[in-house]
């Protein structure tokens, strides 16, 4: 039986999905030159924002790539992961809820 009365006020019918940031860490290894590689060929960035980003990781220890759903933030990860061992640098990436 329909009342009449609004039932959902205040939220929102559908929740938008949880994000991710994906995160790369500092190391004392990995050559400043690969980080930027990687950023530019997994993340999409240009080269300008992609230094910046190696930059941050660099000076601060850990820097965001990007912030994506669950799904695409955990390809990523792999994908990065992946990349850096099979170029024998210790490089490594790592999500966190956003
Ligand atoms: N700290 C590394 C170096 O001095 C560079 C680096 C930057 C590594 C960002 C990992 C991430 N060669």
């Amino acid at each position: 039986i329909d009342h009449g009365i609004a039932v959902e006020e205040s939220e929102p019918e559908v929740k938008p999905p949880p994000m991710y940031k994906v995160v790369l860490l500092n190391d004392d290894y990995s050559p400043m030159d690969f980080v930027v590689e990687v950023i530019m060929k997994f993340f999409g960035k240009q080269r300008e924002q992609a230094t910046k980003i190696m930059l941050q990781v660099h000076y601060d220890g850990k820097g965001v790539c990007g912030v994506y759903r669950s799904e695409i933030a955990e390809t990523k990860v792999v994908q990065v992961n992946e990349y850096s061992k099979a170029n024998n640098h210790p490089l490594m990436c790592v999500m966190e809820e956003a």
